[in-house]
C-alpha cells in the first residue's frame, strides 16, 4: 500500500485534529450501530495520540475493549471523478471504519497502516460521518499475543507478556486522499550500483488501465534529471551516483508517469536511496564497507501521547540521537510510524525494522513478566492462529517498507521462547515466508537469554544473531566481575558456535536519575555508566560483535509490576529526555567508533 502524496494527480487532506470520543463499556457500540449517529456524551480525543493518560477516569484507562472515534469531514469539492479513500496510519490494536453508517474496513495490527476506498459512499463538496471503532485487546490471536482475564467481579483484565503499556487509540495520522481510477497501485524498488554508476531495479504495478504506460525519471536531490526509462519495470542508471550512506541519507526521486494515449492519468514519487546491503562472513555491510551499529532499541513512547505520534519529540529524539553518536535504531517492540522512517530515510539514520511479536514467551511469563506459566507452542498460547497473524503482521511491515534504504535488517520477533519445543516448526516457514517477499535484505530474530547457544533450536536460520542480555542486572545483580565472565564466555560460545555477525540488541539497568553511590550499586547512574564499560570492553574482545545497542533509548512506561517504579528506568535518557550519567558515557564511547 502507497503513503499517499500530493502530486500533479493526487492530492491529500490531513484528518487529525479533536474527535468526538465515547467508550463502548459494555460492549454494545457495533450491535447497536453507534456509526448511525453523533457518538454521545462529552469527551473528545486527539488524533494521534494514546487516550490512556488523558483522562481523569480511571476506568476509561483501565478499559478493555472498544473506544468509539468520530468526527465530521468534508471532501474537497474539486475531487468529482477521483477514487476517494480514507487511510489510517494505525489503530491499535484493531480498527473498524464506517463512513456514515457503512463499515468499510476493518484491520487487525495496531502498527500499520490500513485504508479503504470510500468513493461510492461519498460525494465532492459535501460531509460525512467518519466512525471509528479502536479495540485494544490482546488475544492469542493477536501480535503482540494477550490474554483477557475476567475477574470475580466481572470486571476484564488485559494480560500480555511484554514490557510495554498497551496504549490505545488513533496513535497516527488519519488522511482523506484523492487518486486517479487509472493510477501507480505499488512499487518495488531495489539497488546497487557499479562503480560511479547507481542502478534502480524498479516494478510498478498499475491498476484502472490494461492499456496504460509507465515512464519513470529519475530526479537528483537539486531537482536535475538523471535518467529516465520506459515500461513498468526495468532498470535505471544513475551517471556519478550519489550513494545513500549511514550518516548521510541522499535520496533520489523515482517519478512514476502513467498515461493512457498522451493523457497523464498519474504521477506518484518514490524516493529511492541507493545503497547495497550484505552479509559475509562474520561483517555486515553496507556499501560494501564494514558497519558497526551504535545507537539503541528505542519506544514510541512519550508523557501524556503515549504512543501517539508528534513531530517535535520526533525531532528531539533524532537530535539527541546525533548528539549521542548512534548510527543506527531498532523499532523495538513494533513498527514505527512512517513519518520516523521517513526521517531515517532522510537523514541516513539505518533501522532494524521490527514486527510487533513481542511476548512469545510463555517461560519467563512466571518470571519477571508476571502471568501465568505453561508451554509456549501450545494451543491457546502461541498456536497456530498467532502464527497466521504474524505472517500478516511479516507481510505487512515488508509491504509498508520494502523500499526504505534506511532499513538494512528485518527483525521478525522479540525474545520468543526459541529453546522450547515448537520454536523451530513455528519460525521457520516465517523466515521462509521474510525471505520470499524480500530477498534483498538480511533476517534476523531478536534472542532471549534463557535461550543460549546450544539451547536456542533457531538461530541457524538467520542471518544476523541478535541476542539481548543481562548479565550483571537480572542475573549476577550487582557483581559485574562475575558479569563480565558470563558475557564473555557466552559470546565466544555464539562465536563458535554459529560465526556469524551478532549485534547485543540489548543490555542495560535500570537507573534513577539523580542516585548515586561509591560502590557498584544498582539503580545508581554510576552503576549505569559501570555496568555499560564492562559490556564495552566485553564487546571489543569478541570478533563476531557488530553492534551494540542499549536498552533503552528513553525511560519509558510499562504495565503495573513490582519491578517497575512508574515504567522501565534503563534509559541514557529519562522520559522527558534528559541525560543520565550513561548518556555523556556512551556520547564518548560512540564517538570513538564512529571515528568522530
Ligand atoms: C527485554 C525485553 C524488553 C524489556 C527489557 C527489560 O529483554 O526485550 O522489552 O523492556 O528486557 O528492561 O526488562
Amino acid at each position: 500500500m502507497l503513503r499517499p502524496q500530493n502530486s500533479p494527480t493526487r492530492e491529500m487532506v490531513t484528518l487529525d485534529g479533536t474527535w468526538r470520543f465515547a467508550v463502548d463499556w459494555d460492549r454494545t457500540g457495533l450491535t447497536d450501530n453507534w456509526q448511525n449517529g453523533p457518538l454521545t456524551g462529552h469527551l473528545d480525543a486527539p488524533v494521534p495520540g494514546s487516550i490512556n493518560d488523558l483522562y481523569h477516569d480511571e476506568k476509561i484507562r483501565n478499559h478493555v475493549g472498544y473506544y468509539w472515534y468520530q468526527r465530521e469531514v468534508r471532501v474537497p469539492r474539486g475531487w468529482d471523478g477521483e477514487r476517494i479513500f480514507v487511510r489510517l496510519e494505525s489503530a491499535t490494536h484493531e480498527g473498524t471504519v464506517f463512513v456514515n453508517g457503512t463499515k468499510v474496513v476493518e484491520h487487525a495490527g495496531g502498527y500499520t497502516p490500513f485504508e479503504a476506498d470510500i468513493t461510492d459512499h461519498v460525494t465532492a463538496g459535501e460531509t460525512f460521518r467518519l466512525s471509528v471503532a479502536v479495540n485494544n485487546e490482546l488475544t492469542n490471536s493477536s501480535i503482540p499475543p494477550g490474554e483477557i482475564i475476567e475477574l470475580e467481579d466481572g470486571r476484564h483484565q488485559q494480560e500480555y507478556k511484554h514490557d510495554f503499556y498497551n496504549y490505545a487509540g488513533l496513535h497516527r495520522s488519519v488522511w482523506l486522499c484523492s487518486v486517479p481510477a487509472v493510477r501507480v497501485d505499488d512499487v518495488t524498488v531495489t539497488t546497487d550500483y557499479r562503480g560511479a554508476t547507481g542502478a534502480v531495479d524498479y516494478a510498478v504495478s498499475v491498476t484502472g488501465g490494461d492499456d496504460a504506460h509507465v515512464a519513470v525519471r529519475v530526479l537528483d536531490e537539486d531537482g536535475t534529471e538523471v535518467a529516465r526509462a520506459n515500461g513498468a519495470s526495468g532498470t535505471v542508471e544513475i551517471p556519478d551516483v550519489t550513494l545513500w550512506q549511514p550518516g548521510a541519507g541522499y535520496l533520489y526521486d523515482l517519478v512514476m508517469e502513467v498515461s493512457q494515449g498522451s493523457e497523464l492519468k498519474d504521477s506518484f514519487t518514490q524516493k529511492v536511496g541507493v545503497r547495497t546491503v550484505a552479509v559475509e562472513g562474520k561483517q555486515f555491510l553496507i556499501n560494501g564497507e564494514s558497519f558497526y551499529f551504535t545507537g539503541f532499541g528505542m519506544h514510541e513512547d512519550h508523557e501524556t501521547l503515549g504512543k501517539g505520534h508528534s513531530d517535535a519529540h520526533m525531532i528531539q529524539d533524532f537530535q539527541l540521537l546525533e548528539w549521542i553518536n548512534a548510527n543506527s535504531l531498532r523499532t523495538s517492540h513494533y513498527p514505527y510510524s512512517e513519518d520516523i522512517m521517513d526521517y531515517c530515510d532522510r537523514h541516513g539514520v539505518v533501522v532494524i525494522d521490527e514486527t510487533a511479536a513481542v511476548g512469545l514467551n510463555w517461560a519467563i511469563a512466571g518470571g519477571i513478566m508476571g502471568g501465568s506459566a505453561g508451554g509456549t507452542f501450545e494451543p491457546g498460547h502461541v498456536d497456530d492462529s498467532t502464527q497466521t497473524t504474524h505472517r500478516q503482521a511479516i507481510r505487512e511491515l515488508v509491504d509498508r517498507d520494502k523500499n526504505r534504504p534506511s532499513v538494512v535488517l528485518w527483525s521478525i520477533a522479540n525474545e520468543p521462547d526459541t529453546a522450547a519445543e515448537g520454536a523451530r516448526g513455528y519460525f521457520e516457514p516465517l523466515v521462509e515466508l521474510t525471505r520470499e517477499l524480500d530477498p534483498s535484505r538480511p533476517v534476523g530474530f531478536v534472542n532471549v537469554m534463557f535461550a543460549p547457544a546450544g539451547a536456542c533450536t533457531v538461530s541457524d536460520l538467520f542471518d544476523v544473531l541478535m541476542l539481548n542480555r543481562y548479565y550483571g542486572w537480572y542475573v549476577q545483580t550487582g557483581d559485574l566481575r562475575t558479569a563480565e565472565a558470563s558475557l564473555e564466555k557466552e559470546l565466544r560460545q555464539w562465536d563458535e558456535q554459529y560465526a556469524k555477525p551478532t549485534i547485543m540488541t540489548e543490555y542495560g539497568a535500570d537507573t534513577v536519575a539523580g542516585m548515586h553511590s561509591i560502590y557498584d550499586q544498582p539503580f545508581t547512574e554510576d552503576y549505569q555508566v559501570a555496568f555499560l564499560d564492562m559490556y564495552h570492553r566485553v564487546f571489543d574482545r569478541v570478533e563476531c560483535m557488530i553492534g551494540e545497542h542499549v536498552w533503552n533509548f528513553a525511560d519509558f512506561q510499562t504495565k503495573y509490576g513490582y519491578a517497575r517504579v512508574d515504567g522501565n528506568k534503563k534509559g541514557a535518557f529519562t522520559r522527558d529526555r534528559r541525560p543520565k550519567a550513561g548518556a555523556r558515557a556512551l556520547r564518548q564511547r560512540w564517538a570513538g567508533k564512529l571515528g568522530r
